[in-house]
């Protein structure tokens, strides 16, 4: 009998995922470009269900039930371009090659082309949870067309982690819209992650607090609606002593954050999009902020650290200030990743529903939470909404939340504690709530040395002002 599926590319994400289909009833083939790695893999993991292990890749191909389903783990870039190259000429009208790897869209959509007009479909999945999630059930964004969907999704859609019975994987649309939203959840996981880091720092410096009793605070906030994966994890990794020293782990590590891009490719992508998404570029700045050792060293020589006098908060309600600024903001930050995704679709003419997102993020991925309910109702009520900042439960949350974030954003600043994903947050609302911008003394700037022109707000059309004469205003 044939394979059910192939897959190429048995490093730990490609093993992980090809164990976890052959352990669901699929039968796998398996290849990799280094024979022994594919051995290794059969002598380990042979026995957790059916695989058809192949040492060239012509071998595999004709070992796969057609139309072929052919999933490609391997390295993201050159190697994933190597690897379709090899594979297009053995392939036959109808089959389908799937990458799985962390493509950027864009290459996606590259892919794509080339392969169509070879009659072949090309597949660009997102799988975000890492090693654990390939192997128990991550959560899967699937791009590609309907005929793709049809061979893959029965065996993605049971390999993926399951909440409430129902699947965290599905057809989010065609070619690059699913690596695109994979690529916003990551953008997303790193306001979160910021923002966590922020409360955590703003904990510990203005309460001096140790970060034992931090992870205390941070396992009760997981039993309220601040509840997911990143907290609860925050709270393990403040609680980890460091075994060599005895200190607090998170004051032995080197405190520069590293990122493999994702991030980067998420707030490149929004400002081509023209989607503000402040928290997610906050957040891949502060990263780089901290990695610039150089720059670091020359502003502590100079200045030292903030000379604050400190400020007097009483402990219990900062405590419960910085949870509500830390809940407000996410909200911010979701509801920005998620206009992101509602632009990218509407620029690629993707039909992305929002709410399925929310709907296969509860569970496998790194930014699962409770809250992805609450957004997934959102838009199961309002498909259209314009921004989750202003549905009810969000509106509340916010509204609950305000005074507290304010205080605490005036409270960084008095002790010298940088808050870039909670301050641009609250700009962003208090941006998007103002009845006027002052963008209309920005827009008379530009009129003024470029002749840009403006709108007014009173009347239609479009003007010029004759700065240079005798400043009367002309139509444009
Ligand atoms: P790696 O990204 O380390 O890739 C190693 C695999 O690529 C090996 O199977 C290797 O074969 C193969 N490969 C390379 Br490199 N160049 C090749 C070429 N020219 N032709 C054929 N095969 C080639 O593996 P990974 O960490 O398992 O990640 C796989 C993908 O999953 C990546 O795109 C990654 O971004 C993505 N991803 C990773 C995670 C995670 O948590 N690690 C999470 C989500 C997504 P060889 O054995 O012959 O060298």
């Amino acid at each position: 009998a044939k394979a059910d599926i192939g897959l190429t590319g048995l490093a730990v994400m490609g093993s992980n995922l090809a164990r976890n289909m052959a352990r669901n009833g699929s039968t796998v083939a398996v290849h990799n470009r280094t024979t022994s790695k594919m051995t290794d893999f059969l002598d380990q993991h042979g026995d957790e269900g059916d695989f058809v292990g192949s040492e060239s890749l012509e071998d595999f191909v004709a070992s796969i039930e057609k139309p072929r389903a052919i999933i490609v783990m391997v390295k993201a870039g050159a190697a994933t371009d190597a690897v379709v190259d090899e594979l297009t000429p053995l392939l036959d009208e109808g089959d389908i090659v799937v990458d799985a790897g962390n493509a950027h869209y864009e290459d996606t959509l590259r892919r794509q082309q080339a392969l169509e007009e070879k009659g072949l479909h090309f597949v660009g999945m997102g799988v975000s949870g890492g090693e654990v999630g390939a192997l128990e059930g991550p959560s899967i964004m699937v791009g590609g067309s309907d005929h793709a969907y049809e061979r893959l999704g029965p065996i993605v859609e049971k390999i993926a982690a399951q909440v409430d019975g129902t699947p965290c994987a599905t057809h989010v649309g065609p070619d690059g819209a699913g690596h695109f939203v994979k690529m916003v959840h990551n953008g997303i996981e790193y306001a979160d992650m910021q923002l966590i880091a922020e409360a955590y720092d703003l904990l510990r410096s203005v309460l001096g607090l140790s970060p034992a009793e931090l992870a205390g605070i941070f396992r009760e906030w997981n039993e309220g609606e601040l509840e997911s994966f990143l907290i609860e994890m925050t709270a393990d990794v403040l609680e980890h002593e460091d075994a060599e020293t005895g200190k607090p782990f998170v004051d032995v590590v080197l405190d520069q954050a590293e990122q493999k891009g994702t991030g980067r490719w998420t707030v490149q992508t929004a400002l081509e999009l023209g989607v503000p998404v402040t928290g997610i570029a906050e957040a891949t700045f502060a990263r780089s902020v901290s990695g610039h050792a150089e720059q670091r060293a020359a502003a502590q020589g100079k200045f030292g650290a903030a000379q604050t006098a400190g400020v007097e908060v009483d402990k219990e309600q900062f405590v419960s200030d910085v949870r509500d600024a830390l809940y407000a903001a996410k909200v911010v930050a979701y509801a920005q990743g998620f206009d992101q995704i509602v632009e990218g679709s509407n620029t690629h003419d993707w039909d992305v529903t929002p709410g399925d997102m929310a709907t296969i993020w509860r569970g496998g991925c790194i930014i699962r939470a409770k809250f992805l309910d609450r957004i997934r109702e959102a838009y199961e009520a309002e498909p259209d909404l314009t921004t989750l900042m202003t549905q009810d439960f969000f509106a509340d949350a916010i509204e609950q939340g305000e005074p507290g974030w304010r205080r605490v954003v005036v409270a960084a600043t008095e002790s010298g504690v940088p808050v870039p994903a909670f301050a641009s947050s609250l700009s962003y609302f208090d941006a998007l709530r103002r009845d006027r911008l002052p963008a209309a003394l920005i827009q008379g700037l530009r009129d003024n040395f470029g002749a840009h022109t403006y709108q007014r707000a009173d009347k239609d059309g479009t003007f010029h002002t004759l700065w240079a004469g005798d400043k009367s205003e002309v139509d444009a």
